[in-house]
Order: C-alpha cells, then structure tokens, then sequence
C-alpha cells in the first residue's frame, strides 16, 4: 500500500508492517529471511500457521502486534459498504476539524471516488508540524478510536471501535494538494499520472510536483495546481481510475458529471399498500418538504396476478390509483405519479398483463427469482414488451451477500438502447446495481438510465446520492439520467418505446 523509508530492503508490500509500533526492520527482515518470504501472503501463512513462536528474538509483544496488524490487511469480504463509510468518514473528519491544530483536512481514498464498497477510510490532514504529536495524543482520545496501530512521521493508523480503519496522511500547507491527489488514488490512476508527469521532465509524489532537470519543487498547494501544469484538465475523483480519462483531460473532454441537484424526482418507492412502511400521502408529504426540486414521485409497488403476501392483486390497483388521484387532487397537480413493479416470470413473461400494465404511468420489470441463471433471454424479452419502462437492479447483486447472475450484457443493452428500455440504478446500500462498470458500458450503448432509491421507509431516500455517485463513476452526464428531467420528458421517452414498437 504505502512505502516506507526506511524499508529498502524489504519486499515492497512487506515495508508498511514497519509502521506499526514496536516491530522494527531487522525482526522484520530477520523473520522474512528465516522463512524465505517475500510476500504479504506468505507472512500471513507464516504467523497463522504460528511459525513466529520458533522464533527466540520475538517477544511476546511483537507477536502480538503482528497478529494484530495483519488482521487489518482485510480481504475482499469484509469490505464495508459505500453508505456506513460515508457516515464513519463524517463523524472522524467532524471530530478532528475541532482540534485546534488541524488546518484542513479532507476525506481522500476510495471513499473520496465514491467506489461501491470501501476497505478503509483515509484522510489528509494539514498541520504544522510541531503539531504531529499533539494530534496523536487527541486521536488515540477520540471516543471513536478502539486503538492506534500504526504511528509514523507522515502516517497514523487507527482502528475504531467497529473495527474499521482509519488512515491519517499528515502534510503541511505547501504539500496539502499533492497529498490530497496521491491519497485519493486510485493506484492505477497514481501510477498513470507518475508516469505521464515522467514524460514531461516532472516528477511527481505525495509531496509537489517537481521540475526534474532544476530540481524546482513547482507545486501544489492545491489539487488544481497539479492539473494545470500537467496540462489537463480538472479530473472528478469519481473518475480517477483508468488512462482513458487521462487522454480526456488531455483533449479537453471530461464530462460533466450528474449531480443531486439536477434529479427531478424519485423513480421506485414502495408504500405500505405493498411492502413498505408508509402510507402514500405521508411519503408525498414527507418528499415534498424535505426534497423541494423534486417535481415528481413514483410509487412503484409490487403487484401480480398470483396472490401473495404484500404484493397488490387487480382489485387493489384500481383502489391504489383512485387514492393517488385523491392525494394529487389536493395538491393540486400529479405529483404523485402511478407506476408498478412487475416481476419477470421464468419465461420473460410478467407478474401482470399488459392491459393492465398500460395504465401506469411507470413500469419497472425486474428479475426476482432464479439468481444463478443466465437471466439474459429473461432480460431481452422484458425489454420487448412495449409497456416496460425500465429494467429493475439489472444485475441483481446484493454487495456482501449474492454475487450477481450471469448476463450477456453487450446484448441486453443493445436490446435496451434498440427498444427504448431505461436500465435503474439502484440506490439501496446494498444494491448499487447497476453498478460503475456497467454503467459505463450501458450508456456507451446509448441506454438511458433511471436513478432511485427503492425506498420502503422514510430514512432510505436519503441514499439517492450513493446512486448518483455510482452514475458519476460510470461518467453519466445529465443527459443520459431520464429522471434528471421532467415528466414531459419522461412521456416522451415512453412514447418512443410505443412508436418503436408500433404501437401509437
Ligand atoms: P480501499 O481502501 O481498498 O477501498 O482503496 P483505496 O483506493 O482507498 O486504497 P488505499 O486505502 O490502499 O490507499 C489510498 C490511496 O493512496 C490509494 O487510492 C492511492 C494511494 N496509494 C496507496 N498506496 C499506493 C501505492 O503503492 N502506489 C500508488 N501509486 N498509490 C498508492
Ligand atoms: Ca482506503
Ligand atoms: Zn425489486
């Protein structure tokens, strides 16, 4: 992850274990000698298999600290959510920006692009120097901290009481920019502009940008900066992954990414009339107050022929629609849109007729069982139908829990683009589906995507943001989110579809 300097000798992914309090280079060294590693992995083997117990010139201690810092090198599983690191990350940044000798200080890391899930929270600090100790001392006091593992010059690491944890990078004012740019990442993206900096006679670090022939430390104090003598422009941290928005930057074409302010309105919340918590008016209510640039809601419950628990029959969805009329009529204009989720049935048939599906004003079709299949033929047939609006989580991953299902996605979007069929970005925690990359391939394909929240309780349309950062990552514009413009638009999308379909 990070290089020490003090750890020439040492495998590179080995040398940040020389942070950690206690264990110095030659015990490093030493064990790595002994053991023939020359790997992280291989280190890890060594003390689970307790190989270090062989080992005299080890205290007690060390073992322990070992033990304790390996357990932080987390794997993929135990990553956390994109929605939990958002909060952590505001709760740790809003205690240090209390201290005194904190200057500034910002969320860097995968967190800052907006990455789905997250392996730990970094931030950049600025302080003066000979306030290094200072803040240590307030860290390892912060309630939220369980223990401080790692306590380098430039670096603290801390473990907070949930186990998650937390890097601080420690810089000074004329260094802020570039630490803040090589903390944020990504690797790729890091190692791209070093070499792109390479080429230009710079050199470029954690610490400036340096002219390498005069030996002129020539930025940053700012992030910008770094760009502007590159010669690029400005690079959304959402976007900072890969060489191709590097070439955009040169050529002066990086999107205009979508932002909260530009959405008109939610696309997919369940009331209680199937299985979310609240009534209708009240969700209308409670949007209408706490989302005022919101111009339209759509209330999309389950329904199907098949009578099951929460789901609305035929009967209900006349009694549905008469109380959404109700609720318009007093105030006063069709905010409260009708729309359904439908289910995709094994055969890509759906949970209701298309006589009925023509009533609604939005209808997302979505895949609610067999998992493990290739959903693609299921997928393509749901676009066919000319009353389907939008494709429901596409991928049907639940991050943590179920890997998505096999889909031949150059297909379905094909499909999609063809018969006018929008693709939803999921906004739930869990879901994010679809997710960055397929975004990405999506609107390349010219499909319109849908963000919303899925929202079954009051406190979840708060997460239409992480959708919005999903979108960004994929590098969508205004123009490719349909619910970033209004109703009129969105009827004209669905007219399309009819026309396409020939049907008027
Ligand atoms: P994460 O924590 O796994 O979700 O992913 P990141 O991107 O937050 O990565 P992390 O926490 O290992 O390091 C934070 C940033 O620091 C990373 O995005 C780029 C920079 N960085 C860390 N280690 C290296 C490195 O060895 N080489 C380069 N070029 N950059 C690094
Ligand atoms: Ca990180
Ligand atoms: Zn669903």
């Amino acid at each position: 992850m990070k290089t020490h300097a003090n750890a020439r000798t040492l495998p590179a992914t080995l040398a940040e274990l020389l942070d950690i309090k206690g264990i110095t280079s030659s015990k490093v060294n030493a064990i790595c000698k002994a053991f023939q590693i020359n790997t992280l992995p291989e280190f890890t083997t060594a003390v689970e298999m307790e190989q270090l117990d062989s080992f005299p010139e080890l205290t007690g201690d060390d073992k322990k600290n070992i033990k304790r810092a390996l357990k932080l090198y987390k794997n993929e599983e135990s990553r956390i959510q994109l929605a939990e690191a958002i909060l952590q990350g505001k709760e740790v940044l809003h205690c240090i920006l209390q201290f005194p000798e904190v200057q500034k200080a910002a969320v860097a890391g995968s967190l800052r692009r907006g990455k789905d899930t997250i392996g730990d929270i970094d931030i950049v600090v600025q302080l003066d120097s000979t306030d290094r100790r200072k803040f240590l001392y307030k860290i390892a006091r912060m309630p939220l901290t369980d223990n401080i593992f790692a306590a380098g010059k430039k670096r603290i690491g801390v473990v907070l009481h949930n186990q998650l944890s937390v890097y601080f990078y420690l810089t000074d004012a004329k260094h802020y920019g570039a630490s803040l740019l090589y903390y944020t990442g990504s690797k790729n993206y890091n190692a791209l502009m070093k070499n792109m900096a390479t080429t230009m006679g710079y050199r470029l670090d954690a610490n400036g940008l340096y002219d390498v022939k005069n030996h002129q430390y020539i930025a940053t104090e700012k992030e910008e900066e770094i760009f502007q003598h590159m010669l690029l422009d400005y690079i959304p941290p959402e976007l900072r992954e890969e060489q191709g928005v590097i070439t955009a930057a040169e050529q002066h074409a990086i999107p205009s990414l979508v932002t909260f302010d530009q959405l008109k309105g939610d696309m997919q919340i369940h009331s209680n009339w199937s299985d979310g918590d609240e009534s209708i008016a009240h969700i209308a209510r409670y949007m209408f107050s706490i989302f005022p640039h919101y111009q339209y809601i759509v209330i999309t419950d389950h329904a199907s022929l098949e009578g099951t628990d929460h789901v609305l029959q035929p009967a209900d969805i006349t009694r549905q629609a008469a109380e959404i009329a109700k609720i318009n009529n007093e105030m006063g204009y069709d905010y409260v849109k009708r729309g359904v989720e439908v289910d995709i049935l094994d055969d890509g048939q759906l949970s209701l007729p298309n006589e009925l599906l023509k009533q609604f004003d939005w209808v997302i079709a979505a895949v609610h069982s067999h998992f493990t299949h290739d959903n693609t033929a299921r997928l393509i047939k749901a676009c066919e139908n000319p009353y389907v609006h939008c494709i429901g989580h596409p991928s049907g991953r639940l991050i943590g829990s179920r890997d998505p299902y096999p889909v031949d996605w150059d297909k379905l979007f094909s499909k999609a683009a063809a018969t006018g069929t929008a693709m939803e970005i999921n906004a739930r925690p869990n879901r994010l589906d679809l997710d960055d990359t397929l975004v990405k391939k999506a609107i390349a394909k010219g499909v319109k995507l849908i963000i919303d929240t899925d929202a079954h309780q009051l406190n979840q349309f708060d997460c239409m943001q992480l959708g919005i950062w999903v979108a960004r990552r994929g590098g969508c514009g205004k123009a490719d989110i349909l619910n970033a413009h209004s109703w009129k638009e969105i009827e004209k999308f669905k007219k399309n579809k009819l026309s396409a379909s020939g049907i008027n």
